[in-house]
């Protein structure tokens, strides 16, 4: 795997040179390395202003080849997949390459067998089995675009993606296990179709073996579609600039965006990050705890790691089931080389007993990652010392769903660390500093606005039917820049330290959450007139959900207020939005045009109140006294 993998820092400043000054011959160079039905005939086009970037077009691919039909010959043999169910003694299954490729061309028979064609869309929403990885690429070896939905997300979640997209399939499970908590996801998938009129069918893999009802004509078993279907097919070839996938993500405003991947530039800088930020290697074991509902799984458990031939895990469970010692009890397992999870994870894991750390023998592990939130540093120290002994180097991974990769990190071992910083950016990506007027920030070290100057083959291609909400969200603020919403320090040695979201989004144990959306929830309360939320520090979330609510009555029983508007919450959007603290109010600091401030309720979230700056242009400033003096349940 040497080849187009950076190997030291002088090597790194020299391909980030060559990469930034002919972006097009760089990654034309390592996208050569994949199979392609035809070359491309532009390597890249299109520009952030127009909000057009394509890259590869005219070539025609289809990325499962790559993922799986290349490797048949050398790897066929090979784990793909080592799957650890929820229960740690239940009996070990692994995957070859070579039985996964007969799973995907047999499922994407059955796709086909059943109407979908290329460009239809087709819904997700299943347990972490290899199933979901399986179905996947089924849909990509078809050509039809797959909306993986989070199996956490409640029936109107699902609902509100089904039709976003007007999905024609849904795949999903008739229930998932994690720890103790069996969720039914049949049940949640039939009531979110009660309003999905275009869904058409619905395949069920059978899991957690619960009871669920049955539509016929409607429902069929994945195990029964499956029987006697051909284990030949061959890919559809695909445009690069076909779309692959629909991921939907939170904003600081509205629904849910669905980002819109596309095939070559996606296949090619999933690739190439996995292996340049983790230096892996033929023999190395790689695991990396999301969600394949999330983008961490879409890019670095499904695609990123077939498409390196590399062995993966797929984790079905959770860090404290049974005990707090789950995951490293699975490092020792399978000799995990390589461990990639989220901070919120770690600060858990540090506050259990150091026992059931040292129980296990983790002495296979070469390089440690975090992604989806700031590491603090008291968590950065643990993770390398209790978990990596010293010896392995942490990436901390800085991106996002719309960027499809990892865009600022270290590579491990090459890139020397600062405990808190993603350091420096992969090749290829320019990021920039601006104030909140627009203008870069030229010296080394400064804070502002952090944008990327540059289109690299991942950037989101688009919102899905709204290019006006892409364009207004990601271009039109600073033209020129992708628009990332973080706030980001730089410092005298040119490293990035992402500070956290400068827009309405909050980050909840590495979950993307909008605010109005949570706020939509609160607001179908019969006794709630209007609210507010923003993020509060959390020592284990990172970011903890605050309510502020003004009623239209007295609330005698606050607990049962906040666990009906959880409720709400939970039943809209998902458990991971319920909010930690609720504060009822009489109003909201508003500005004279009618926005709520938030910057003075985050302040009073804080326990800040005493340092709410200029607070001189509110059209009610009254309120804040009261609020100050309030008390949050
Ligand atoms: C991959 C993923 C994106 C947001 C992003 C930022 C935060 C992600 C981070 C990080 C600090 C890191 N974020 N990685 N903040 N350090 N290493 O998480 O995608 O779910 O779209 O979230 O997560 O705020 O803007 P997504």
């Amino acid at each position: 795997m040497k080849e187009h993998t950076i190997s030291s820092f002088e090597d790194y400043k020299k391909v980030y040179q060559k990469s930034i000054e002919e972006p097009e011959d760089f990654w034309a160079d390592y996208a050569k390395t994949f199979d392609w039905h035809e070359p491309w005939d532009k390597v890249q086009s299109g520009s952030f202003e127009e909000g057009n970037v394509k890259w590869f077009e005219g070539g025609k691919l289809n990325i499962v080849e790559n993922c799986l039909d290349r490797h048949l010959e050398e790897r066929g043999d090979k784990t793909a997949f080592i799957f650890e169910p929820n229960q740690p003694d239940a009996l070990k299954r692994t995957i070859s390459y070579e039985t996964l490729h007969e799973e995907v061309c047999k499922f994407a028979n059955v796709l086909e067998s059943k109407g979908i064609k290329k460009g239809d869309r087709v819904a997700i929403y299943m347990a972490m089995t290899p199933e979901i990885a399986i179905a996947a690429l089924a849909c990509a070896r078809i050509g039809a675009v797959h909306s993986i939905v989070f199996a956490g997300f409640s029936a109107q979640s699902l609902a509100d993606r089904i039709q976003d997209c007007d999905a024609k399939m849904l795949i999903t499970n008739d229930g998932l296990r994690r720890g103790n908590k069996l969720v039914p996801l049949k049940e949640i998938s039939d009531e979110a179709l009660e309003n999905c009129p275009t869904i058409e069918s619905v395949i069920v893999c059978q899991h957690a073996d619960n009871e669920i009802e049955w539509e016929e004509g409607r429902d069929e078993w994945w195990h029964l579609l499956m029987r006697n279907v051909s284990k030949e097919h061959e890919a559809v070839a695909m445009d690069a600039e076909d779309p692959l996938f629909i991921l939907y993500t939170s904003g600081s405003t509205g629904k849910p965006k669905g980002q819109v991947h596309t095939c070559g530039g996606y296949m090619v800088y999933t690739s190439y990050t996995l292996r340049n930020v983790f230096q892996i290697e033929e023999d190395d074991v790689y695991w990396c705890t999301a969600d394949a509902g999330w983008i961490t799984g879409h890019s670095y458990i499904i695609y990123g790691p077939l498409l390196n031939g590399v062995s993966g895990i797929i984790f079905e469970s959770t860090p404290t089931y049974p005990d707090p010692g789950r995951l490293w009890e699975v490092v020792e397992k399978y000799d995990v080389t390589h461990f990639y999870t989220a901070p919120t994870a770690i600060r858990a894991l540090m506050k259990e007993d150091i026992d059931y750390v040292h129980r296990y023998d983790l002495s296979s592990l070469k390089v440690l990652g975090t992604v989806g939130e700031p590491i603090n540093e008291e968590a950065w120290h643990w993770y390398d010392e209790e978990i990596g002994n010293g010896e392995c180097p942490i990436v901390d991974t800085w991106w996002q769903t719309e960027t499809a990769g990892i865009m600022i990190s270290p590579l491990a071992g090459v890139t020397p660390t600062k405990p808190g910083f993603a350091t420096l950016p992969l090749p290829g990506i320019e990021p920039a500093l601006l104030d909140d007027e627009g203008n870069e920030i030229t010296e080394t070290k400064g804070q502002g606005n952090l944008v990327i100057s540059n289109p690299w083959p991942g950037v989101t291609r688009g919102i899905w039917g709204n290019h006006e909400r892409y364009m207004d969200t990601y271009f039109n603020k600073f033209p020129g820049y992708y628009l990332t919403g973080d706030g980001c320090r730089r410092d005298e040695d040119g490293y990035y330290r992402i500070t956290g979201r400068v827009d309405d989004v909050l980050n909840v144990s590495g979950h993307r959450l909008g605010t109005a959306e949570i706020e939509d929830a609160i607001d179908d309360h019969k006794k709630v007139v209007e609210s507010a939320v923003v993020g509060y520090p959390h020592d284990v979330k990172g970011e903890g959900v605050f309510a502020f609510t003004i009623c239209n009555q007295d609330i005698d029983d606050p607990e049962t207020f906040k666990e009906e508007i959880n409720d709400l919450i939970t039943e809209t959007i998902s458990p991971i939005a319920k909010a930690g603290k609720v504060q009822i109010v009489s109003g909201l600091p508003k500005t004279r045009s009618g926005k709520i401030m938030r910057r003075v309720l985050r302040k009073v979230a804080a326990g800040e109140a005493d340092d709410l700056g200029d607070i001189s242009t509110l059209l009610n400033p009254e309120v804040v006294e009261e609020i100050r003096a309030g008390e949050a349940f």
